[in-house]
């Protein structure tokens, strides 16, 4: 990012209240078949699931259960960005700064036992296990764009709920205003945090109204199944709406605050990147124009670049969150 030029191209049905364990697995069962490119991610392709079946990609990581989400604008009907694509290009700069790096990479990264510690201005401060957190609401299929500052972006079937359920549970304080995000920086098992391109750990932030927001997802899961180390497992933050730097992986520690948390990609270029950093095609990078991306998985350099959304699509949603506020200015 940062050191990066633009990247310029070279490189259902509703879920009923009660919903049966068949209808999870035939949902997962899509998820697998669009994973595998066997299937276009539309219900048409879910029809035909039974004859792609044979097509399934032997799954590599322990599956993971969600229902369809009922949360407005969470399942976008975009064709998905393919399974190996989604694995094998990341940013994870705490594996290296290269794209292949976090999937060459990250295998070292242990993430059992995991504990989230919750801090700051809270009622119900502490470590969560991991076992608890997964258990802590029901586990949601959630289809979002993730559009990436540098310009190209993906459509990934992540798995998790809202982060505002957790938040609920720990009760913060009146004046918590903002919530921190601090995620694993282990020298032994990370080459990446050993290098000053970032400052480690990697700090992310939001506001606390924009953590409460229905679409900010806590995510175990990708594809049906549980995250790949390199996209942040056992646990990360998945905010649709924002440049994905927002959404951090491998979270050790929620942190509710009065102030505005210093955020590692602001301490590393506060003019490049701000706090807020929603997606707006009409507020350009210094660097690089934002109008446009490139969908990774649609053949390179020669594919029809997309327009970018105003809040990556997701401005009825979330876009009274900013009324009145001038997003030129907070960036
Ligand atoms: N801890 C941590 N989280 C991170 C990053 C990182 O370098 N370290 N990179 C961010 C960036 S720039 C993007 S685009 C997304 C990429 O998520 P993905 O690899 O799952 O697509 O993760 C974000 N979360
Ligand atoms: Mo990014």
């Amino acid at each position: 990012m940062h050191f990066f030029h633009r990247d310029n191209g070279f490189v259902h049905p509703l879920a009923s209240e009660i919903t049966s364990r068949a209808v999870y697995e035939d949902r997962r069962n899509l998820l697998r078949l669009v994973a595998a490119g066997a299937a276009g991610g539309t219900l048409a392709a879910w029809a035909g699931r039974n004859a792609l079946a044979a097509t399934e990609r032997a799954g590599k990581l322990a599956p993971l259960a969600g229902m369809p989400s009922k949360v407005p604008g969470a399942m976008t009907m975009e064709k998905l960005t393919p399974y190996e694509d989604a694995t094998s290009y990341n940013n994870f700069y705490e594996f290296g700064t290269d794209k292949a790096d976090p999937a060459r990479n990250a295998g070292t990264l242990k993430t059992t036992p995991w504990t989230v510690e919750i801090e700051g201005l809270v009622k119900k401060a502490g470590k969560y296990g991991l076992e608890d957190l997964l258990k802590l609401s029901a586990q949601e299929d959630r289809i979002y764009r993730l559009r990436c500052v540098e310009g190209w972006s993906m459509v990934i079937p992540w798995v998790g709920y809202s982060l505002s359920a957790l938040i609920q549970r720990v009760e913060p304080l009146g004046s918590a205003k903002y919530v921190e995000f601090v995620t694993l920086a282990d020298k032994a098992t990370m080459p990446g945090v050993s290098s000053r391109v970032l400052e480690w750990p990697y700090v992310e932030g939001l506001r606390l109204d924009e953590a409460m927001h229905p679409l900010t997802l806590l995510s175990f899961g990708m594809y049906g199944e549980v995250l790949p180390k390199q996209n942040g497992a056992p646990v990360r933050i998945v905010v649709p709406w924002k440049y994905g730097f927002k959404s951090a992986k491998s979270l050790v520690k929620i942190r509710f605050t009065d102030k505005e948390p210093a955020t590692a990609w602001n301490k590393a270029a506060a003019q490049e990147y701000g706090f807020y950093s929603n997606v707006n095609p009409e507020v350009d990078h210094p660097r690089w124009s934002q109008a446009t991306e490139r969908r990774i998985g649609e053949g390179g350099l020669f594919a029809k670049r997309h327009k970018t959304l105003m809040f990556n699509g997701y401005e009825a949603q979330v876009g009274q969150l900013y009324a009145g506020m001038d997003l030129k200015k907070n960036f």
